[in-house]
């Protein structure tokens, strides 16, 4: 049985994971394979609980600390109960969201040092990374205006632009310093635009993988 690969989403507010992540499932099931989906902070029972809390607004006042080892706690129960599962089987999983999300936002944003976020991957995530990362960038003023469009805004959304942009500069570092796992996408431009260079970036590495339709 060979090992699944592992295939996640990142991007800063409304850069549009969840229309791509529909597209990527789809392609991925156009080729036979039934992945697992899964988000972050989230995705187990106790992840979501943990999500609850994450993104609460009555909980303004969480230090970046607890912020960092809830998003690791959550990820820590993901991997062992349903990531690491699924991929031991030869399954297919696509996350809306993961470790570098943490870099992006803990590191980047709340300036918790990087070194300590590379361990808790290696420690608490269990060393696990994924195979392909789908960057979605855009400027931080057009994401956030999309994402005022949606109506309720979480703990983490109430940060101000400045923030915002300090996680955008940490998610281009990574994708920069790890160029054949990072497939950095457009997310500015329309839609059809953006849905075609995804649909080109993944067929692009499943054809490497070997997967046919
Ligand atoms: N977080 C963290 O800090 N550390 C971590 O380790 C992890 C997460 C894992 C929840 O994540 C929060 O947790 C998040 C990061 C933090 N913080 N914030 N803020 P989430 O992924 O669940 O939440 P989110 O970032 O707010 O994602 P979202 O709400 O799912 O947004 P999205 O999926 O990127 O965007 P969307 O809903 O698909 O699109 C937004 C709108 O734009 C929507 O109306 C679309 O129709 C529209 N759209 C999408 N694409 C386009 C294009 N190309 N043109 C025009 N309009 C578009």
């Amino acid at each position: 049985m060979t090992v699944g690969k592992f295939i996640t989403l990142e991007g800063g507010e409304g850069a549009g994971k969840s229309t791509v992540l529909a597209a990527v499932r789809d392609l991925l099931a156009a080729r036979g394979l039934d992945a697992l989906v899964t988000r972050e902070p989230g995705g187990t029972p106790a992840g979501e609980e943990i999500r609850e809390v994450l993104l609460d607004t009555t909980h303004h006042g969480l230090c970046a600390e607890a912020e960092l080892l809830l998003m690791f706690a959550a990820r820590a129960q993901l991997v062992r109960e349903r990531v690491r599962p699924a991929l031991a089987t030869g399954r297919w999983v696509l996350s809306d969201r993961f470790t570098d999300a943490s870099f992006a936002y803990q590191g980047g944003g709340r300036g918790q040092p990087v070194e300590r976020i590379a361990e808790l991957e290696r420690w608490a995530a269990d060393g696990l990374k994924p195979d392909l990362t789908l960057l979605l960038d855009l400027p931080v003023v057009e994401g956030l205006k999309r994402a005022n469009g949606r109506g309720s805004t979480d703990r983490i959304e109430m940060e101000n632009a400045d923030f915002f942009e300090r996680v955008r500069a940490a998610y281009r570092a990574r994708a920069a310093s790890e160029p054949a796992r990072f497939r950095v996408i457009d997310a500015s431009r329309p839609l059809a635009a953006v849905l075609a260079n995804v649909r080109r970036a993944v067929s692009g590495f499943l054809d490497a993988a070997r997967v046919r339709a």
